[in-house]
């Protein structure tokens, strides 16, 4: 089987050949560049396939905010999948909770938190946007509104899932590990033929987390951000580093004082290093685009990657990073 490494050193080939060329290209390094409209980026090798699926609504000169919602569903659905949705691995108790958000071009947002038994918690995050007055709803409440709303209540842990989980039983020990399955949340920005943006970002969180635990993907400013004048940014990684620097609001903010999105992730990576102290277990990935539709991204270790779809295409692009 191909390693994650190996996948990304082709696919950033295939993405120079495919003729997307990046803006600041170095050797070996494809940081960042700009794209014509529409454009739909998402974090991981899986955004290729979410990529794909939003396309269809941006080719149709639809709606970014329909564009992300459809687009990461593909991923959440997909039962072999284990960072996100039906195949996600689950809490050390041995149950699947998943965290989503959601956020339109007028800067309306909607999430969920440790949210079971629903397949598509994306879904669920936008009726909270669109059908309450409140921006968050968790556990038990988010499922009571999802039932009510008519979403279907389902077993999520797969077998597995349930077995990954019977042998992390074992030792117990919880250890997030950079880079590998356990960490691969999908976050999706997108700009519409109108010019406008959304985003989305949904996770099953670390695996074998403590219940209850709470990442930093449904949370807005932290795992997803988005203000139609500026720009839009999602993250991918730790959640907790993410949260302490409100990291996708930061990199909008930079964006605000004039960085490009690659130098505004760049930052918010170093903010986040800076805090730290010891990032050598610890990966944080930052997405980006501008009202432009130039696109960036940064991350503290090798590895991270992200998908582009515009008219050229879809190809996954390689991270540059912090640690050299
Ligand atoms: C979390 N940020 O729950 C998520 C996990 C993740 O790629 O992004 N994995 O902390």
């Amino acid at each position: 089987m191909k390693s994650r490494r190996d996948f990304i050193k082709t696919a950033a080939l295939g993405t120079v050949a495919a003729g997307i060329l990046p803006k600041f290209s170095m050797a070996g390094n494809i940081p960042g560049g700009m794209s014509s409209k529409p454009l739909v980026i998402s974090t991981w090798d899986h955004g290729l396939v979410a990529n794909a699926e939003a396309w269809k609504v941006l080719s149709n000169g639809g709606r970014a905010l329909d564009a992300v919602e459809n687009g990461v569903m593909i991923v959440e659905s997909d039962p072999s999948q284990t960072s996100v949705g039906r195949g996600g691995l689950p809490d050390r108790d041995g149950r699947v909770t998943l965290d989503a958000c959601i956020m339109n071009e007028f800067g309306d947002c909607g999430s969920v938190a440790c949210l079971e038994h629903i397949v598509n918690p994306i879904s669920v995050a936008r009726r909270v946007m669109e059908k309450t007055p409140h921006v968050m709803l968790v556990g038990d409440g988010a499922l009571e509104f999802a039932i009510a709303q008519g979403f279907k209540k389902e077993k999520l842990l797969t077998e597995n899932s349930e077995k990954a989980w019977r042998e992390w039983l074992k030792e117990s020990q919880y250890k997030p590990i950079i880079n590998i399955e356990n960490h691969d949340t999908i976050g999706m920005l997108a700009i519409d033929v109108n010019g406008n943006l959304s985003g989305s970002c949904t996770t099953s969180g670390l695996a074998f987390k403590m219940h209850g635990r709470v990442g930093d993907s449904p949370i807005i400013g932290a795992g997803l951000y988005v203000d139609n004048e500026i720009g839009a940014a999602c993250a991918t990684g730790l959640g907790e580093t993410v949260i302490r620097q409100c990291g996708s609001f930061l990199v909008v903010e930079l964006m605000r004082q004039g960085r490009t999105p690659e130098e505004a992730c760049k930052e918010a990576v170093e903010r986040i290093v800076k805090h730290e102290k010891d990032v050598k277990d610890l990966q944080v990935g930052f997405l980006a685009i501008n009202k432009q539709g130039e696109y960036g991204s940064y991350a503290i270790h090798p590895g991270f990657n992200f998908a582009l779809h515009n008219k050229e295409g879809n190809s996954l692009i390689s991270s540059d990073h912090w640690q050299k």
